[in-house]
């Protein structure tokens, strides 16, 4: 089965964890979710940065750790192609804050839920830097001129999304919507689907499962991003 792209198509990609699962790296709300017994939510938040910006660096730097040693994977390299194939017709928006799909060789890439590899200053507006290091103590984590703290450059729960005006702008564009290994429980990405839809866009998804949004899709696809995907693109 491949996907009927035509050649008017504008095709919008949505991804999540799964999409980095093949590579190494645990989803959020699999069985291998935990981090030392926390759920996301609790290290995922400014409140958690109010409380203990020290356990939230430490999380942040085991993810960092880990992200040294990941390669993309062949569900990363099949969207890279489909870019080589489509062009400005293709919109690769990912919620994943790794940065598997670039290594894979995807141009164009949005991250609406931040970057691992970027600090910003928790006070002021300055841009965010990259910062490829892991903190063990709060004391080397850099300080702003402004006397902020330097914390990962990360959508946490509670704080808004980016690039958003590209991302709906996108949304009404689409005719083909296609989100890849996310389960549907995080808003505003949840919504993209059902957004898609009512603007007239087929809409897709792939995963081993049924996300918790699967009234937003016609068609599901079960099976892993990284065997689904070459196949279904026509790429492999
Ligand atoms: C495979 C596979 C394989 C496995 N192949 N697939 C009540 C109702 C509605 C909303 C809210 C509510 N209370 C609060 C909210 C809002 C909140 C929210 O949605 N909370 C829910 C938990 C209820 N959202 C927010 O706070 C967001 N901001 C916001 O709403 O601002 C207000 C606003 C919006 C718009 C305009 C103006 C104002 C911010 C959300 C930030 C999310 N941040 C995180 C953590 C930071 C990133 C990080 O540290 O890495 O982002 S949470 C975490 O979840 C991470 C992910 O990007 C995100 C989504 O997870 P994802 O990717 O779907 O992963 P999983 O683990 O859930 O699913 C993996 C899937 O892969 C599964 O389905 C598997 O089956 C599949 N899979 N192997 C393919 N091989
Ligand atoms: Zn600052």
């Amino acid at each position: 089965m491949t996907l009927p792209i035509r050649d008017r198509d504008r095709v919008f990609v949505l991804t999540g964890a799964g999409v980095s699962a093949e590579s190494g790296l645990p989803t959020f709300r699999g069985a291998d979710g935990l981090w030392r017994g926390h759920r996301v939510e609790e290290v995922a938040s400014p409140a958690a940065w109010q409380r203990n910006p020290q356990m939230v660096w430490e999380f942040y730097s085991w993810r960092r750790d880990v992200h040294r040693t990941v390669r993309p994977n062949p569900g990363h390299l099949a969207l890279a192609r489909l870019e080589e194939r489509l062009g400005e017709r293709m919109f690769l928006c990912t919620q994943n804050v790794d940065s598997l799909h670039e290594r894979a060789g995807s141009k164009r890439v949005v991250h609406m839920h931040g970057r691992l590899l970027e600090s910003r200053c928790d006070c002021c507006t300055r841009p965010p830097l990259e910062d490829t290091r892991s903190y063990t103590s709060l004391d080397d984590v850099p300080r702003c001129p402004c006397g902020g703290r330097w914390r990962p450059n990360i959508v946490w729960f509670g704080e808004v999304p980016m690039h958003l005006d590209e991302i709906l702008a996108a949304i009404g564009r689409t005719t083909l919507f296609l989100a890849v290994g996310t389960s549907g429980a995080v808003y505003p990405a949840a919504s993209l689907a059902q957004a898609a839809r009512q603007a007239g866009a087929h809409t897709f998804y792939i995963g081993p499962e049924e996300p918790l949004n699967r009234y937003a899709f016609d068609e599901c696809f079960l099976g892993k991003s990284g065997e689904v995907l070459p196949e279904l693109l026509d790429v492999g």
